[in-house]
């Protein structure tokens, strides 16, 4: 081979371990190429490992509650008596900017009491917390130096909710983070969207003249290092990325691993970057090539809405959370506290219930990974592997009534068989295409029931 020939090769070759993601990565996530323009370019880049080990407790917690709280919230997404309909109040109604900041004059959530949404967290069986630190309207509900839109300067309350939950959350051994709308801004006139359909074009109708990067200097970036700096929280939740631009995300990105490396960021930091993805109200079929995490609201609407009474029930929460931890992912189940800041009774029994099923059941969820054999029509399955052998966990929604499951395709030889509610054997066998269990007639928990099932050696 010629020795030009041999130089192209060498090239192409760096080329693509380059964009291969096989930079070197030290241990603090940042990359050694050598070149500083390489490493500023690079330093949202994180291997596979980093984001693993970054995202260690993230998966083994597989369930956290999500909490949409605001000055929509103040008369239940109602505004001069008109329905805002939900959370985007604001723009649903074009309510202009001085008339939405006399919310923030009333706004006096005298009922909040962070160690009570900490302990609702807690006995659900929540393992970490998410809340709107600011959404889309632009209100910071946090203390906020860098911008006076914000609940401790605009409010008659003057408290520091965010501040409050954090140190809640801790004593709890909840991990804490916080939601930030990144790309939708409707109090600040530089943050555009695509055609205008997503932004304040009632305050600020020249659209094509508004400079997102202006919004993104004076505004996302300061706002961002107050929140780390100030609260160091375990995951930054972005939302609706909008126009936010590669070099963006990737600079947002730089200056939170700089911040704090560990701090987890979901892939609504736009641009495909971020540690994991979000999936809205839905369920994936399974098969995720990445981290993911389902988030859903507990009954219609996100933010507080005087009039949703549309709550879902109890089972069909745990399913959706078993559904979700046998495809390997996690549960953001969202709850709407009122304007005097009181998450509504309905939410607090479906939490209760919820937990008092995973007190007894929580290890067929907490610490498992996906489903080895797909799904049942009766229920799902999640699996451990531990010292070279694995249990798997059936989770049965539909009891069946011939008293028997069959599960295809496992040859492993049996170690033990029960019902993890009780810890009393079942019989299960081999046979010569999967395992057969009988169980008794009725099942340990109206909710869905766990069959336990342990093996030699891994069931892939
Ligand atoms: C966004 C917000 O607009 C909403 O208010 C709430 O905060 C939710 C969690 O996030 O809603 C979205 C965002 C993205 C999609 C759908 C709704 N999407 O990608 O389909």
């Amino acid at each position: 081979m010629s020795q030009l020939l041999k130089i192209i090769a060498f090239i192409l070759c760096g080329i693509f371990l380059y964009f291969a993601g096989y930079a070197q990565v030290n241990a603090d996530g940042t990359i050694d190429t050598g070149d500083k323009f390489e490493k500023a370019k690079l330093e949202y880049l994180d291997s596979a490992e980093v984001v693993a080990k970054r995202l260690e407790w993230w998966n083994d917690a597989r369930f956290g509650m999500f909490i949409h709280w605001g000055l929509y919230a103040q008369d239940g997404c109602f505004w001069k008596g008109q329905d805002g309909r939900s959370e985007h109040m604001m723009r649903n109604l074009q309510i202009p900017i001085a008339e939405y900041e006399k919310i923030a004059a009333k706004f006096n959530p005298e009922k909040f009491d962070a160690d009570e949404w900490a302990q609702f967290a807690k006995d659900a069986g929540m393992k970490y917390m998410v809340i709107t630190s600011k959404h889309h309207d632009g209100f910071a509900m946090f203390n906020s130096p860098s911008n006076d839109y914000n609940i401790v300067k605009q409010t008659p309350w003057k408290r520091d909710p965010i501040k409050e939950l954090n140190e809640a959350c801790k004593k709890q051994g909840i991990k804490f983070g916080v939601y930030y709308s990144l790309g939708r801004d409707w109090h600040h006139p530089q943050c555009n969207s695509n055609g205008g359909r997503r932004s304040n074009v009632w305050d600020f109708p020249e659209e094509e003249k508004k400079d997102y990067s202006i919004y993104f200097k004076e505004k996302v970036k300061p706002q961002i290092t107050e929140l780390i700096t100030q609260y160091k929280p375990a995951i930054i939740w972005f939302d609706t990325p909008e126009l936010i631009t590669k070099e963006q995300s990737s600079e947002l990105l730089g200056l939170i691993r700089k911040l704090d490396p560990n701090c987890i960021v979901n892939q609504r930091v736009g641009n495909k970057l971020g540690d994991y993805a979000v999936r809205e109200q839905k369920i994936p079929k399974g098969g995720e090539p990445q981290s993911w995490e389902t988030c859903m609201t507990i009954s219609e609407i996100w933010g507080y809405h005087k009039e949703d009474h549309a709550w879902k029930s109890a089972d069909s929460l745990v399913h959706s959370l078993v559904d979700i931890a046998s495809k390997g992912g996690n549960f953001l189940l969202n709850v709407g506290p009122t304007g005097e800041g009181v998450i509504r009774q309905p939410s607090v029994e479906l939490l209760k219930e919820m937990g008092e099923w995973l007190k007894v059941n929580g290890e067929a969820v907490y610490e498992t990974t996906s489903s080895p054999i797909g799904k049942f029509d009766w229920g799902r399955c999640t699996k451990k592997v531990e010292n070279g052998n694995t249990t798997l966990y059936f989770s049965v929604f539909n009891w069946p009534e011939n008293g028997e499951l069959f599960i295809p395709g496992i040859k492993n030889e049996i170690k033990n068989s029960t019902l993890l509610a009780t810890g009393t054997q079942v019989k299960a066998f081999a046979t010569d295409n999967g395992i057969k269990i009988e169980l008794p007639n009725v099942a340990a928990n109206k909710l869905a029931s766990v069959v336990k099932i342990q093996v030699y050696g891994i069931v892939k």
